[in-house]
């Protein structure tokens, strides 16, 4: 997979020469190339940003140097023989980057990535790009940040990991919490290693049993706990036919209430709780 990155902070994806990401770099199955957006400006300030439209707060990203980069970037990438190029766009007015979407990315070719400052970049930048690629508006969550860098980042570790041959045996993804299939909808349980006792602190006794059904039901039970107190969005989601009834005493001891279609709701908590 190649990926480009135009940005007026280049320093910022320093860290995509370390970790997972650096590894996929070293193992060949990822081509990273960061592009500086003042490159393409002319002025004596390098001047990429400019007062908005119809005014307001702030600053916007001018279509110029955005459009002359994307134009060079996107051709040496085709001179270099990549193919089927996709935008991407960090803003937090895109659609919710999860891991459906990391899956979609990872299946691309070639990703460019503008993360942008200030307000945002020009409409027209977008809209003109759309007419030759599919343009990825993505948002990484509910919070504002200083600009697109981070984003770039995390989206970034999450498709580079489902790269065939960047993951080892030892981390592979079957399990991951956002992946499809039967706990699905499920945070990961905790997880404990030697030694058994630490601090006064003890490893569940169960794990140490050698009771691999007894630890499967453990296991399930803590991670539908905390699904249900972090993430109670995530359980009311659920197909109310994947709870057996051990799943439904450890819900209702939470609190939760079953309607008798056997879908779950969380009962509103009394001042007392
Ligand atoms: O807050 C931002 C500012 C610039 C670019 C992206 C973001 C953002 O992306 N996801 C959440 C916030």
């Amino acid at each position: 997979m190649r990926l480009d990155v135009v940005t007026i902070f280049p320093e910022y994806l320093d860290p995509l020469d370390v970790s997972l990401v650096g590894k996929a770099r070293a193992r060949g199955r990822l081509d990273v190339h960061v592009h500086d957006l003042r490159r393409w400006t002319y002025d004596r300030h390098h001047t990429v940003d400019d007062t908005p439209y119809g005014g307001g707060p702030g600053m916007v990203m001018k279509t110029e140097p955005w459009g002359d980069a994307l134009d060079e970037v996107i051709a040496a990438g085709y001179e270099a023989g990549a193919r089927g190029p996709a935008l991407v766009v960090p803003t937090p007015s895109g659609r919710p980057f999860t891991q459906e979407v990391a899956v979609e990315l990872s299946q691309r070719p070639w990703l460019l990535f503008t993360p942008a400052r200030y307000e945002g970049i020009d409409r027209r930048v977008v809209d003109e790009y759309a007419t030759r690629m599919p343009v990825y508006e993505v948002s990484i969550g509910d919070y504002v940040l200083a600009g697109g860098e981070a984003a770039v980042l995390v989206i970034t570790e999450a498709v580079a990991r489902l790269l065939p041959g960047v993951l080892g045996n030892a981390e592979s993804h079957r399990d991951d919490s956002f992946a499809p299939g039967a706990m699905a909808n499920l945070l990961e349980g905790p997880v404990y290693t030697k030694p058994p006792v630490w601090r006064g602190h003890d490893v569940p006794d169960v794990l140490l049993s050698g009771h691999h059904g007894r630890i499967a039901r453990w296991r399930r039970d803590e991670a539908l706990r905390r699904t249900a107190l972090n993430r109670p969005d995530l359980v009311e989601r659920c197909d109310p036919a994947a709870f057996d009834r051990k799943d439904r005493e450890t819900l209702s001891l939470l609190g939760w209430a079953s309607e008798p279609d056997g879908r779950f709701w969380r009962r509103p908590r009394t001042v007392e709780e």
